[in-house]
C-alpha cells in the first residue's frame, strides 16, 4: 500500500515531503487546491476533519498535523528521531516548538500584511498585529539562534524538528528582519537546503501549483 500525501505547496506541506524523499518512502500527491476551497470538501473532510493540508494516508492509517505526520513517519520509518527517551523527547520538544511558535506567528504576519493592502482595513489595528506578531516570530528565531550556537542541527542529529522548522525558516526570515541577524541560523538554513531530498521536495513543490 502506498502513501498517499495530500498537498498544497505550502510549507507545512513542505515538511511532510522533505521527510518522505529523506525516508526513501514511496508515496503519491494528491493536490487539494486551498486557493479554490477543495480543503472544504466532504471526502476532505472526512480524512481531516480540521480542512488543512497537510494529511497522509497509509492503510488503515489517516493522519493529519504535520507534526503528528512527521512523527508517524519517523515511528514507520525509523529514521530522524531517536528511540532513547531523552532524545525523543528532545525532538518532540523542537517539533512542538515550531507547530505552537513558530508557524502560527509567521502565519499571522502573512495574513495581516495581506491585510494590511486590502481597501477598507483599518491601518492601526493591522499595523499593531503585524508588530506584534513580527516581534514574536523575531523572538522564536532568536531562540533558535541560541539553540543553533555550535550545533549542526536543532537536536543531537539531523531529524524531524530540522525538517518541521526549515521550510518556515527558509521562506519567512524576513518576517524576522532577515536571515542576517542571525547567523548561526542562516549557516543551518543553507545546510539543511543543500541536502539531495530537499532539493528533491522543493521540485516536487515547485511543479505543484503556487500559494
Ligand atoms: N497545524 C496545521 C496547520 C495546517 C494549515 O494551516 N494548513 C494550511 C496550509 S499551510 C491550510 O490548509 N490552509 C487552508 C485554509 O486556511 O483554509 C499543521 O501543521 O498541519
Amino acid at each position: 500500500m502506498t502513501i498517499r500525501l495530500y498537498h498544497f505547496p505550502t510549507p507545512n506541506a513542505l515538511k511532510v515531503t522533505i521527510a518522505l524523499e529523506e525516508m526513501a518512502l514511496p508515496y503519491t500527491v494528491t493536490t487539494v487546491n486551498i486557493l479554490e476551497g477543495e480543503q472544504a470538501d466532504p471526502a476532505f473532510r472526512a480524512i481531516n476533519p480540521n480542512g488543512r493540508i497537510p494529511a497522509l494516508v497509509d492503510g488503515a492509517v489517516t493522519v493529519f498535523e504535520s507534526g503528528a505526520i512527521l512523527q508517524y513517519l519517523a515511528r514507520k520509518s525509523g529514521q530522524f528521531c531517536p528511540a532513547d527517551e531523552p532524545g525523543r523527547t528532545e525532538v518532540e520538544s523542537w517539533v512542538c516548538w515550531q507547530l505552537a511558535g513558530l508557524g502560527p506567528m509567521a502565519g499571522q504576519v502573512n495574513w495581516f500584511a495581506r491585510a494590511a493592502g486590502k481597501p477598507g482595513r483599518d491601518p492601526a489595528e493591522t499595523s499593531l498585529a503585524l508588530h506584534r506578531f513580527r516581534k514574536e516570530v523575531a523572538r522564536l528565531f532568536t531562540v533558535l539562534e541560541a539553540r543553533l550556537q555550535g550545533r549542526a542541527w536543532i537536536c543531537r542529529d539531523y531529524s524531524i524538528a530540522d525538517m518541521a522548522c526549515w521550510p518556515w525558516v527558509d521562506k519567512y526570515h524576513e518576517h524576522a528582519g532577515g536571515i542576517t541577524r542571525y547567523p548561526a541560523v542562516a549557516q543551518w538554513r543553507a545546510r539543511v537546503g543543500a541536502r539531495p531530498a530537499v532539493q528533491a521536495a522543493l521540485a516536487k513543490a515547485s511543479a505543484s501549483p503556487g500559494e
